[in-house]
């Protein structure tokens, strides 16, 4: 059964939100992924936030840019966590889907990952899903140990070789 909804304003956005379904995939979640725009068809957007946790959906991760308010519409009308990925492109970078995106009122969260975070946020919503799943979460839990034996691994080439060999190896 899907377990997370992955909403993007425009196909545009796709490159860039392709790696929170990586991160979903890399934990085996069931998720679906749309386009539905805050601007261009607010009523389907409504809805479709309204009707998720009906649906059996758990987390939704909404991207956009410029002027992003699709997070926030979608917390207005459900209940579930919401995880905002606010993406650049735009004349002001992504700080204007930042600001929209985090600047939220008091009583409806959205959480924002960073601007492009678009893995954090599956993976975010990974760590949700887990919160209350043990099995996920020890995926987590190594996921984690996996991230510190990468770190410690470079850490030993670096000092192996130095850090101009180093870098003319990468
Ligand atoms: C936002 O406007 C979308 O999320 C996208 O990031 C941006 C540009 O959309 P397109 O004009 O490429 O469809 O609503």
């Amino acid at each position: 059964m899907t377990r997370v909804c992955v909403l993007m304003g425009s196909d545009s956005d796709l490159p860039t939100m392709a790696a929170c379904l990586e991160a979903l995939e890399r934990f085996e979640i069931p998720y679906e992924v749309m386009i539905s725009s805050a601007h261009r068809v607010p009523e389907k957007t409504a809805e479709m936030a309204k009707n998720a946790a009906a649906r059996g959906i758990e987390v939704i991760v909404a991207g956009a840019g410029s002027a992003a308010h699709l997070a926030g519409v979608i917390a207005a009308h459900t209940p579930l966590p919401v995880i905002a990925v606010p993406l650049s492109g735009s004349a002001l970078n992504g700080l204007d889907a930042l600001y929209a995106s985090v600047q939220m009122p008091r009583g409806v969260p959205v959480a924002t990952v960073a601007i492009d975070g678009a893995f954090n946020a599956g993976i975010l919503a990974v760590q949700i899903l887990g919160s209350g799943d043990p099995q996920l979460r020890d995926k987590v839990a190594a996921y984690k140990e996996e991230l510190a034996r990468q770190v410690a691994s470079k850490n030993a080439r670096l000092q192996e070789m130095g850090y101009k060999r180093y870098l003319e190896s990468k």
